[in-house]
């Protein structure tokens, strides 16, 4: 018996519709009573129609009417969660939303925790771990490259990835168990090095998968840009620029910025949480030292840093400081060189020397010069110079994957470093289940009630 579960599925807000959510055995038994026909007479059970919106009139336990609603009934095991469920239409006000949730849980619903439903459609086999967890990418993704990556995985495709590399391990697991149990034949099927040749390939299928993580994590969640350089250069204009906001303020006083200042943009499909920062130079005061410290956090923890020189004069001994410093962050470096639309007193190959082997684009905040190419030097950069085909289908975004992924490829190394020191193949063969299991974490073959917890605790109510 699975108790019945109700929730908003949508924002608890004045909007133009409020959808809220009933799953369990009950489902039907619990919402019918409330629902009636337009003349208040009741809607037979066997009379619906299930997965087809129908009008009615939401009525509380003293049979007031709430709203007109349309509902949709599902049932088992034709649902999102895969048992009977009902889904209600009203109109988005948050007190009716209410009301109607209440008049649910006096017929015998109990409010979802977090994540409820998609557990269920879980437990119930309508969906694997994968892609439970695609669900959530999927609305928590900020960038239409990130979204075509999460719904990757909520069609299954990391999980068709997965399960080739886990056949792969499993036919290795076959033969050697093979061995194992008539040992006078050894390794019949096939030889060691031909063995340890089929597990290194999938082994290197494994490994692209971890390697490509950073990149998958920065499409679903995001890249942050630090725009820095000395005071007065142009950071904040830029940051208003590349926005088209009246984000940060901007003045001719250097020192202007003391703090971050943070901004979204979607560049081409990739979104970049841009941030401008304080000046860096010798401090004049204590507050301006605390935003400086604030401003090499952010060098140390973004994902690019731009350093913005201004163009139209000489560059000085803060410039060569602001370089010095960011010599540490050398692999991911761009150069903004900026004001390009008054006398240039500084030129691309000054810059170039300042900051050698780093990309420098020339650009006005002013004018809007350059503009575009420094929003595709910054995509490129954050891209890796990956080609447009490469982001395309199965990536890593979660970091609980890559984890179990890389349990994986540990256990997989040792079990073809057994094979290759002639060990006893029972080294080998738990070496390979323990890939096997590692693998199954992630789909959620092998799963327990903490993990379920930890990952299903972050999804919304109602989800
Ligand atoms: N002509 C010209 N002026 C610019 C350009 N970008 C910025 N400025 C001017 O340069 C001055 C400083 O700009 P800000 O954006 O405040 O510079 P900042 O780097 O944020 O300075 P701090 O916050 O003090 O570190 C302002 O007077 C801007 O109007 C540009 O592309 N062309
Ligand atoms: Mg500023």
């Amino acid at each position: 018996m699975r108790e019945t579960i109700a929730a908003p599925a949508t924002y608890m807000a004045e909007s133009a519709i409020g959808v809220i959510r009933v799953s369990g055995d009950d489902a039907f038994r619990i919402v019918l009573p409330s629902l009636k026909k337009r003349n208040l007479s009741p809607i037979d059970e066997g009379a619906i129609e299930h997965q087809r919106l129908q009008l009615a009139l939401f009525v509380n336990r003293e049979g007031k009417v709430v709203d007109e609603v349309l509902f949709a009934p599902f049932k088992e095991p034709h649902s999102y969660t895969g048992e009977n469920m009902v889904e209600i239409y009203c109109h988005g006000n948050p007190s009716i939303m209410e009301e109607i949730i209440d008049t649910l849980v006096e017929a015998g619903a109990r409010v979802a925790e977090p994540g409820e439903f998609t557990r269920r459609a879980f437990l119930n086999g309508k969906l694997d771990l994968t892609q439970a967890e695609g669900v959530l990418s999927l609305i928590t993704s900020t960038s239409h490259q990130g979204r075509s990556l999460a719904m990757a995985e909520v069609r299954g495709e990391l999980s068709k990835r997965l399960s080739l590399a886990k056949r792969e391990l499993f036919e290795a697991l076959t033969e050697i168990e093979a061995a194992m149990d008539f040992p006078e034949e050894g390794l019949e099927t096939a030889s060691p090095p031909e063995l340890t040749q089929r597990l290194r390939s999938t082994k290197e299928h494994l490994e692209e998968m971890v390697d490509g993580f950073e990149l998958g994590e920065v499409l679903v969640k995001g890249a942050s840009v630090a725009l820095a350089g000395r005071p007065n250069v142009g950071k904040s204009s830029l940051l208003n620029a590349l926005t088209r906001k009246d984000r940060s303020i901007v003045t001719p006083i250097p020192g202007t910025t003391r703090d971050v200042v943070e901004e979204r943009v979607e560049l081409s499909g990739v979104t970049v949480l841009l941030k401008d920062t304080a000046g860096l130079r010798e401090p004049k005061d204590q507050v301006e030292k605390l935003g400086m410290n604030r401003t090499l956090r952010e060098m140390e923890r973004s994902h690019l840093v731009v350093m913005v020189l201004d163009s139209s004069g000489p560059l000085g001994r803060e410039d060569e400081m602001v370089a010095k410093l960011a010599k540490p962050h050398q692999h991911r470096l761009l150069v903004a060189l900026n004001k390009c639309d008054l006398p240039q007193k500084t030129r691309v190959k000054d810059a170039e020397r300042l900051f050698p082997n780093t990309k420098v684009v020339q650009v006005s905040a002013l004018t809007g010069e350059g503009l575009p190419e420094l929003k595709e030097a910054i995509r490129t950069a954050i891209l890796k110079e990956r080609p447009e085909k490469d982001l395309q289908g199965v990536m890593l975004t979660n970091l609980r994957h890559k984890e179990c992924l890389q349990r994986a490829l540990i256990a997989l190394e040792r079990a073809i470093d057994s094979i290759n020191k002639e060990l006893p193949l029972d080294l080998v063969s738990s070496d390979l289940n323990e890939a096997i299991d590692a693998i199954d974490e992630i789909t959620g073959e092998r799963f327990t009630a903490d993990l379920l917890d930890s990952i299903f605790s972050k999804f919304c109510v109602g989800k």
